[in-house]
């Protein structure tokens, strides 16, 4: 997989961080140090590390930052955020000529991958847009290159314009485009030929079927293996042709990925697809901040941030927080709890984002069995309606049929509402602000009151602040 040593080291540096409750600016540049060499390694321009670390270093040092509540979550956030930056921000579809046909032209080295892209591309562009594109064959100096692209046209059903060998590229693609006009086509691709480095010839020939194509993209392919000299081989064809959008292919490859990190910065072009395979169909539309994401290794840990910031309905926390002051919190809200919890992923990962409990020492080690929560479901369902209101109704004949409905023991469901009613205390507690006996129990350490009491205020407010900023 492309990035892969890359992630890990991202990783590591981060997870350090994470596993402290404060952050010091000291291991904010401990941090970005371990950063930045990642990235030199993973062959990541040297201007666009520098810019990076740049960024992210100023924003981590930030007062918001270091005296946040969950510091090191927060530096989490800006590196997905900077990254994101970097890669360009936003998704960027294909330009579109006002008029038919939209031309497209491919350029790049030998091999990147500009004929295969090419046969992706018709194909996408026929299941998405219904399209009826037209492909030149504009690479004359290899016979097998327009085989290959007659091969691609065949199997989608997209006609192939060549004219051989013996004519000239740039001739080629006036007949071509003339073929279009006259069938209607409403998109034209032109294949056009690489050489294994940047070549005074090529790039003459390129500007002149830039000249007659006039199109609407410029597509600079760059295959992700070449590290370090794809950033030089952007800058030339950019400087030469102008790219309107870069397509980085072979990701699917081991690649290091400093290709696809550094290109958007140099170039300032776009990145608009990636090739994640040799088959017609691996063909990806770049989106950001999901590559973002994927680099960083944690695609789920940051929805999951995310999910605790905001999709927490607020009124439903209202509602709780009411009725754990007037202890009228019943297992229907159990069940309503668990399910909104299951919801967001894995409860150890949550319990972590309770704000305060990053510092409880030992925290790392908690464990929720799911399966243990798949049989405290059981049981509340096995109750009636009345019952799952008022636990009081539960007598000992109502237990033993609970728990032959439930299948478990007599003793299992007895503990159980036994842990409930303790907890359904412990929630009033909670409420009226202190952190109760016995959840430090839950935890495994030494968790006082006054701890627990500034967690609740300190997520009061931060509710508070986040609802001022939607307005
Ligand atoms: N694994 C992988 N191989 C690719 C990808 N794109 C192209 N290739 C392969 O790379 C080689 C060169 O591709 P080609 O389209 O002929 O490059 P061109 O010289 O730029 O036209 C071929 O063997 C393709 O099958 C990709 O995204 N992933
Ligand atoms: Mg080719």
């Amino acid at each position: 997989m492309a990035f892969e040593s890359l992630t890990e080291r991202l990783q590591s540096a981060m997870s350090r961080l994470r596993k402290k409750g404060k952050v010091t600016e000291a291991d904010v540049k401990e941090m970005m140090r371990e950063i930045r060499l990642a990235l030199l390694e993973a062959d990541v321009n040297l201007q666009v590390v520098k810019e990076f670390t740049k960024n992210v270093r100023e924003r981590a040092v930030g007062s918001e930052v270091l005296e946040s509540l969950s510091p090191a979550q927060q530096i989490v956030k800006i590196v997905n955020e900077e990254l994101t930056k970097t890669l360009g921000e936003e998704t960027v579809g294909l330009n579109k000529s006002p008029k038919i046909p939209t031309v497209i032209m491919m350029v790049g080295l030998q091999g990147a991958g500009k004929t295969t892209f090419a046969g992706k591309l018709a194909n996408y562009l026929k299941k998405n847009e219904n399209a009826r594109p037209l492909m030149i064959a504009g690479d004359v100096y290899r016979p097998a290159a327009i085989d290959q692209l007659k091969v691609l046209g065949q199997q989608l059903d997209v006609p192939v314009f060549d004219m051989g060998t013996d004519v000239s590229p740039v001739e080629i693609v006036r007949q071509g485009m003339a073929v279009a006009q006259e069938k209607k086509n409403d998109y034209v691709l032109i294949d056009t030929a690489g050489r294994l480095h940047i070549d005074e010839a090529l790039m003459d020939e390129l500007k002149q079927i830039k000249e007659v194509a006039q199109p609407d993209e410029i597509l600079l392919v760059v295959d992700a293996m070449t590290g370090q000299d794809a950033v030089n081989v952007a800058d030339s064809f950019n400087a030469q042709l102008g790219i309107s959008g870069v397509i980085i292919t072979k990701l699917d490859g081991d690649t290091r990925g400093g290709a696809a990190l550094s290109i958007r910065q140099v170039t300032g072009a776009p990145i608009k697809f990636t090739g994640t395979g040799e088959k017609l169909t691996d063909l990806e539309v770049f989106h950001p901040d999901r590559m973002a994401s994927r680099i960083l290794g944690m695609g789920d840990m940051l929805t999951l941030i995310e999910k605790a910031q905001s999709e927490y309905d607020e009124k439903q926390a209202e509602e709780l927080a009411r009725k754990m002051k007037e202890n009228s919190f019943d297992f229907n809200d159990f069940i309503e709890q668990m399910d909104q919890v299951q919801n967001m992923g894995p409860l150890e990962d949550l319990i972590k984002m309770i704000p305060g409990m990053s510092q409880i020492p030992g925290i790392e080690n908690v464990k929720v069995d799911p399966k243990q929560l798949a049989r405290q479901k059981a049981i509340v369902l096995s109750m009636t309606p009345a019952e799952r209101e008022n636990p009081d109704l539960l007598n000992p004949s109502r237990r033993r049929r609970i728990a032959a409905g439930s299948g478990n023991s007599v003793v299992e469901v007895n503990r159980f509402i036994k842990q409930f009613k303790e907890s359904q205390k412990m929630m009033q507690q909670m409420s009226k602000g202190s952190m109760p006996a016995g959840m430090d129990q839950m935890f495994g350490t030494g968790v006082k009151g006054k701890l627990g009491k500034m967690a609740m205020n300190r997520m009061v407010k931060k509710n508070k602040k986040k609802k001022k900023k939607r307005k």
